[in-house]
C-alpha cells in the first residue's frame, strides 16, 4: 500500500491508504442494505396516516451516512452488521424526525427536503409533528425490541447514548441556540461551535460510538472512535454551510441559500469559503489519525471521512 502522508499537517501520523477500497460501491452496497431494512421496519397499520407519514420521510432517500458509519464501526470493533441494522435504523429515525422538525414553519419552515415536498407540506402541520414523535419513540423500542445477540448492558449503553444525544444535552440543545441566533450578526466562534457540535455532532458521534459499544471495543478505541466521530462531525457541518453557498437547490435537494437568507451564523459567514475548506480538511486529516491502531479493517471509515469533505450534497 502506498504511503500517502499528511499534506495538511505533517506533525500529523503518515497513513497507509488501501487505494483498492472502492467507496462508492461501498455506499451504494450499505444504503441498499439500510433502505431495505428501514422499509422493513415500519408497517402501515391503524391509524394508517400516521405510519404514512412517518415512512414518507423515512424512506424519501438521503445518503444514510448515520447508519453506514454504526454499521462500519460496529464490523471496525469486531461485531457484525445483523448486530448494529436496528441501531442503525434508530439513528436514520431520529435523524429524519429531526429534519421534519427542522422543516416545521416554526423552526426553518422549508417546502422541500430530500428532493421531495416537506412532510408537513404534504400532510400537515399537525401531523408533521407526530410523524416526527412517532419516528422518536419507536426509533427507541426498535433498538430494544429487534437487537440481538447483544448484551442487555451493551443495549443499555446504546440507548443512554441515543437519548443523549437526540435531548437537550445534543440535538435539541442546539436546535435552541441555533434559533435563538438568527438574525444575530455577531455570533462567537464559541457559540457557533456549540450549535454545531450539538445540533449535528451529536447524532454523527452516537452513530459511531453505538456501533462500537454494540461490538463491546475496548474503552481506549471507544476514545479514539469518538474523537474521530467529534472531528468529523464538525467537518461535517462545515462543509454543509459551504455547500448551502456554492450548491444548486437541486443538487442539495432542498432551497439552497436558506441560511444567508435567514442571516444564520455559519462558518463561512465567520472565517469566509476558503478558511472553512481548510479547517473541514484539517480536522478530516485530524479524524483520521485516530484509527491508526485498527489495522486493515479500517479503510471505510477513512474513506467515509474523506466523503464527508469531498460530497455535493
Ligand atoms: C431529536 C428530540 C429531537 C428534536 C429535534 C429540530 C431539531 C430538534 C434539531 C435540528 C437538527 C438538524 C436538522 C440538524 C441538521 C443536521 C444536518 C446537517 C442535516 C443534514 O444531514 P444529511 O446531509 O441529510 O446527512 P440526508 O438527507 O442525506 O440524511
Amino acid at each position: 500500500m502506498p504511503n500517502t502522508g499528511n499534506l495538511i499537517n505533517p506533525m500529523l501520523p503518515q497513513f497507509q491508504i488501501d487505494t483498492t477500497f472502492d467507496l462508492s460501491n461501498y455506499l451504494v452496497e450499505r444504503k441498499a442494505l439500510v433502505e431495505k431494512a428501514l422499509d422493513n421496519s415500519i408497517k402501515i397499520v391503524y391509524p394508517e396516516k400516521i405510519y404514512e407519514a412517518m415512512r414518507y420521510s423515512l424512506l424519501a432517500g438521503g445518503k444514510r451516512l448515520r447508519p453506514i458509519l454504526c454499521l462500519a464501526t460496529c464490523e471496525l470493533s469486531g461485531g457484525n452488521i445483523e448486530m448494529a441494522m436496528p441501531t442503525a435504523c434508530a439513528l436514520e429515525m431520529i435523524h429524519t424526525m429531526s429534519l421534519i422538525h427542522d422543516d416545521l414553519p416554526s423552526m426553518d419552515n422549508d417546502d422541500y427536503r430530500r428532493g421531495q415536498l416537506t412532510n408537513h407540506k404534504v400532510y400537515g402541520e399537525d401531523i408533521a409533528i407526530l410523524a416526527g414523535d412517532g419516528l422518536l419513540s419507536y426509533a427507541f423500542e426498535f433498538v430494544v425490541t429487534q437487537t440481538k445477540n447483544v448484551l442487555p448492558k451493551q443495549v443499555l449503553q446504546v440507548i443512554a447514548r441515543l437519548g443523549k444525544a437526540s435531548g437537550a444535552a445534543g440535538l435539541v440543545g442546539g436546535q435552541v441556540v441555533d434559533l435563538a441566533s438568527e438574525g444575530i450578526s455577531q455570533v462567537s466562534e464559541k457559540t457557533l461551535h456549540f450549535i454545531h457540535t450539538h445540533k449535528t455532532g451529536a447524532l454523527l458521534e452516537a452513530s459511531v460510538v453505538c456501533g462500537a459499544i454494540l461490538a463491546d471495543v475496548s474503552q481506549a478505541n471507544l476514545y479514539r472512535l469518538e474523537r474521530y466521530a467529534q472531528n468529523i462531525g464538525l467537518a461535517f457541518q462545515i462543509v454543509d454551510d459551504i455547500l448551502d453557498i456554492t450548491a444548486t437547490t437541486e443538487e442539495l435537494g432542498k432551497t439552497a441559500g436558506k441560511d444567508i437568507e435567514a442571516k444564520k451564523a455559519t462558518y463561512p459567514v465567520i472565517w469566509g469559503l476558503e478558511k472553512s475548506r481548510f479547517q473541514a480538511q484539517k480536522l478530516v486529516e485530524k479524524a483520521k489519525a485516530e484509527l491508526e491502531v485498527f489495522g486493515d479493517k479500517v479503510m471505510p471509515l477513512i474513506a467515509l471521512a474523506d466523503f464527508i469533505i469531498s460530497r455535493s450534497n
